[in-house]
């Protein structure tokens, strides 16, 4: 299971895979950050796709297709803002790869890559942020052998360094 997790430094935009998945905002019509990258790089078709699609929850994702980018499909995500930890900050960052895991499941995607989702503009310490995520990439990979590879996908050497470690220890 541990095989099926990858890590990746660079641009998440440029990735061959089933799907990307966006760290956006409520609107989902697009912002700074790698949402910006990947409205950018998938072309004016996106956006107009996100206009149909009402917004999004924090904690939920919803699917769009992926327009110009080589994924063929892209997972909107909304991750929470930090506010220090008691508002519920762990288990919606946790919602996101939960809930975008399952629609890569409904979809039939087998290849799907994140971002470090809300370690952004959204401010959640990146230690945290990368456990959640690997938590829960390797609980889903153990009750769903037909996905068959999840990409953390690293912006710089610092959040690298941060999942190897994350990876690194105890599931
Ligand atoms: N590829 C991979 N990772 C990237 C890329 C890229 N091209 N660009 C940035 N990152 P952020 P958030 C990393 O701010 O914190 C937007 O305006 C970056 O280094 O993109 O969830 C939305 O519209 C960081 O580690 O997302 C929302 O309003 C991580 O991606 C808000 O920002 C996430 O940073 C969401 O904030």
């Amino acid at each position: 299971m541990e095989g099926k997790i990858e890590l990746r430094a660079g641009d998440i935009t440029t990735l061959d895979v089933d799907a990307i998945v966006n760290a956006a905002n409520n609107t989902l019509m697009g912002g700074g950050g790698v949402d910006g990258a990947i409205h950018r790089a998938a072309g004016p078709g996106l956006v107009e796709e996100c206009l149909l699609l009402n917004g999004c929850p924090t904690g939920e994702a919803k699917i769009t297709r992926g327009y110009n980018l080589k994924a063929r499909h892209i997972i909107h995500t909304v991750g929470p803002v930090w506010h220090g930890g008691g508002k519920n900050e762990e288990n919606l960052l946790a919602g996101c790869y939960r809930k975008s895991l399952l629609l890569a499941r409904e979809n039939n995607i087998k290849t799907i890559a994140f971002p470090a989702i809300s370690t952004g503009a959204y401010r959640f310490p990146m230690e945290l942020a990368a456990r959640i995520a690997v938590n829960e990439a390797r609980r889903f990979l153990r009750d769903n052998t037909e996905l068959e590879k999840v990409i953390f996908v690293c912006f710089d050497q610092r959040t690298l360094n941060i999942y190897e470690a994350a990876l690194a220890a105890d599931a």
